[in-house]
């Protein structure tokens, strides 16, 4: 059994928005170019919704669950629970962390965070990663908030915490280093594999400088 920190490596977080080409042949390429953990991000313009959304992320499921790579639903908790998703992740704007700790039970937690308070909150209330960013420029998500580069990271290992950490947000080949250099356990990208042209080669060369940075 992998631990969480393993898991984290290299996590690639990916909606139908995200791709321009059908995401189930996008998240088999990643997983052979070595993903080890997957988020269903189904938001933003054109997200499917309902019956849609649901057929959708138990396809990437099934794909998943064939290579051994936990899925994890981003946000919606009920879904997550009815698929047996492995894990939830939410942002500071969703359901409180207890409330999803409780529903939840033993599947993962994940909890986006922006400074070293919602980070010990949310180890407080029973996370088991949290994501810290944007740690570059994103195009992906509009609402980001400021960058805060790998600093944040080093700061709050400074202080003590030890939890697992992902960095996310603009981390492209090149940026992996700093990231992880600065007491990150993996990095979380979406477009950087979503819309590389193979994302196989996206994948593996990530994971060449992940490894590398060791
Ligand atoms: N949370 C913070 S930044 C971000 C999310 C979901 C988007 C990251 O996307 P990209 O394409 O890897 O910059
Ligand atoms: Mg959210």
């Amino acid at each position: 059994m992998n631990t969480v920190r393993d898991m984290l490596k290299l996590y690639f977080v990916m909606g139908s928005p995200n791709c321009t080409r059908n995401p189930r042949q996008v998240l088999k390429e990643s997983i052979d170019g070595g993903v080890t953990l997957f988020q269903l991000r189904e938001k933003g313009h054109g997200a499917l919704q309902g019956e849609e959304k649901r057929q959708l992320a138990k396809e990437l499921q099934a794909i998943c669950k064939e290579n051994n790579v936990p899925f994890i639903v981003n946000d919606d908790v009920d879904l997550a629970i009815e698929l047996q998703a492995d894990g939830v992740h939410i942002g500071q704007e969703d359901e409180p962390i207890d409330a999803v700790k409780t529903k939840i039970g033993s599947m993962l937690l994940g909890v986006s965070t922006h400074n070293i308070e919602e980070a010990l909150l949310a180890i407080e209330k029973g996370a088991d990663y949290i994501g810290v960013g944007p740690m570059y420029e994103t195009k992906t998500k509009s609402d980001a908030r400021d960058v805060m580069g790998p600093l944040m990271i080093k700061n709050m290992r400074s202080e003590g915490i030890e939890i697992p950490i992902v960095g996310i947000g603009g981390i492209s080949l090149g940026k992996v280093r700093d990231v992880m250099n600065a007491g990150s356990d993996g990095v979380a990208v979406v477009s950087a594999i979503s819309l590389a042209n193979s994302a196989k080669d996206a994948a593996e060369e990530l994971m060449n400088e992940i490894r590398s940075s060791d």
